[in-house]
C-alpha cells in the first residue's frame, strides 16, 4: 500500500532528526575558549551528543590553513587571499565534520563560524556583506547556525585580557584597538539584524555570571 506523505512532514521529520549547530562569537578576550567547554556540558547534561569544533580549523587540512592565516608572511596577506583561505577552510570543515555531524543527529557547537568572517573581514577589513554572501552561499548553500552566543565586551576589557596570555601575538591580534572596535561594531550590527538567532551575553562581568548567564540562554532554547 502506498501511504501518502506530505512534504512538509518529511521536512519537519528530517529537521527534528538533524541535530541542532550553536556557534559561541566574540571579539578579541570574550572567553569563548574559557567558555566552551562548560556550554558542551551543559547540552550533555541535556541529553545531547555534542561535536565540539572551532574556526578557522576544526579538520587537519583547516588547521592547516589556520597556521597560514595567523602566521606572519613576508609582505603581509592581502585581504582578498584572507576571505578566500578562511573560506577554504570552511568547505573543509562543513564537508568533514560539520554536515555529517547534523546529519547523525549529534549538535555542533563551534568557537566562531562566518559571523566571524562578516566581523572580521566584513568589518575589520572594510570588505564588502555582498562578496562575503557571495562566498557564504557558495560554500554553505542552505548551512547557518540555528543559534548564536555572541559573547560581547568592551575592546580595552578585552584587549587587556589578551595581553595577559603568554603566547605572542598571532597575526590579527595585533591589529590595533580601532580595527577590534570595527569588528565589535560589525557583530552587534549582525545581531540586531537577526534576533531570533543571536543571543548577546555580557562577557565583561565575571566569568560565573558569564556562565550562568549562558546556561538560562541553553535552557530556554527549545531547538
Ligand atoms: N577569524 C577571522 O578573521 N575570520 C573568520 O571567519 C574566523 C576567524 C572564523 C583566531 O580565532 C582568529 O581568526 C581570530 C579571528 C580570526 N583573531 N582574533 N583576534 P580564535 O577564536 O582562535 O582566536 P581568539 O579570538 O584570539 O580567541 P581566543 O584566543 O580563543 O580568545 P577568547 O576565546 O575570546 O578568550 P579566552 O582565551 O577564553 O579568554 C581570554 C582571557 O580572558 C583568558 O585569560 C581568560 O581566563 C580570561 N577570561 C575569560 N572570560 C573572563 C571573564 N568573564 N572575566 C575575567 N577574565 C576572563
Amino acid at each position: 500500500m502506498c501511504v501518502a506523505t506530505n512534504s512538509a512532514d518529511v521536512e519537519g521529520d528530517a529537521m527534528s532528526r538533524r541535530g541542532r549547530f550553536i556557534t559561541v562569537e566574540g571579539g578579541e578576550g570574550a572567553g569563548k575558549s574559557t567558555c566552551i567547554d562548560s556550554i558542551r556540558r551543559h547540552l550533555e547534561v541535556a541529553g545531547r551528543r555534542v561535536v565540539v569544533t572551532r574556526e578557522p580549523g576544526g579538520t587537519p587540512l583547516a588547521e592547516e590553513i589556520r597556521g597560514l592565516l595567523l602566521g606572519q608572511h613576508d609582505g603581509g596577506m592581502a585581504n582578498d587571499t584572507e576571505l578566500l583561505l578562511v573560506f577554504a577552510a570552511r568547505a573543509d570543515h562543513i564537508a568533514r565534520v560539520i554536515r555529517p555531524a547534523l546529519e547523525r543527529g549529534d549538535w555542533v557547537l563551534s568557537d566562531r563560524f562566518t559571523d566571524a568572517t562578516y566581523a572580521y573581514q566584513g568589518g575589520g577589513r572594510g570588505l564588502g556583506d555582498e562578496r562575503i554572501a557571495l562566498l557564504e552561499n557558495f560554500v554553505q548553500g542552505d548551512l547557518r547556525p540555528d543559534l548564536t552566543l555572541l559573547l560581547d565586551l568592551p575592546v580595552t576589557i578585552g584587549l587587556a585580557r589578551a595581553a595577559g596570555r603568554e603566547a605572542a601575538p598571532d597575526r590579527f591580534e595585533r591589529e590595533a584597538a580601532a580595527f577590534f572596535e570595527r569588528v565589535r561594531a560589525a557583530y552587534r550590527e549582525r545581531a540586531a539584524r537577526e534576533p531570533e538567532r543571536f543571543r548577546i551575553i555580557d562577557a565583561s562581568q565575571p566569568l560565573d555570571q558569564v556562565m550562568a548567564r549562558i546556561g538560562e540562554v541553553l535552557d530556554a532554547y527549545d531547538g
